[in-house]
């Protein structure tokens, strides 16, 4: 169940600030509140899907398309592309997804090391 609360659907509907990187009509991209590496920018598809899961097994193709696109484009427009970056999303309990709206957590900036489960 989609919790209309959660904090990411509050930046959505302008209720809570964001600092914005992108904007399409099928997604937002904006800084990490704790960032994890120099370049931690998080893209939100607009429509409500809880997580990774619910994204790509419910979401229409158009909205899933929109989405990687948009993460493509913002990771153009944060100059990443070289020498690289990691993208990462939690879903459920043990991977400790604490937003309850599916996010790409986009990492950069720096050697991001070897290990993916600290
Ligand atoms: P996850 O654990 O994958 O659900 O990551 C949620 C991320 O969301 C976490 O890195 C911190 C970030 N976050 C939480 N609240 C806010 C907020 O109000 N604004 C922003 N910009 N980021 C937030």
């Amino acid at each position: 169940m989609y919790d209309q609360a959660n904090i990411f659907a509050r930046i959505l509907r302008g209720e809570i600030p964001c600092k914005r990187v992108y904007e399409t009509d099928h997604a937002l991209a904006f800084h990490d509140i704790q960032p994890q590496a120099p370049v931690h920018v998080l893209v939100i598809p607009k429509g409500a899907y809880v997580s990774a899961q619910d994204f790509s097994a419910t979401a229409p193709a158009d909205a899933i398309a929109g989405f990687w696109r948009a993460v493509a484009e913002t990771t153009a427009l944060l100059g990443v592309i070289e020498p690289g970056f990691r993208l990462i999303s939690n879903h459920g309990r043990d991977a400790l997804q604490s937003v309850p709206h599916f996010h790409v957590h986009i990492l950069a900036g720096k050697s991001l090391g070897v290990h993916l489960v600290p």
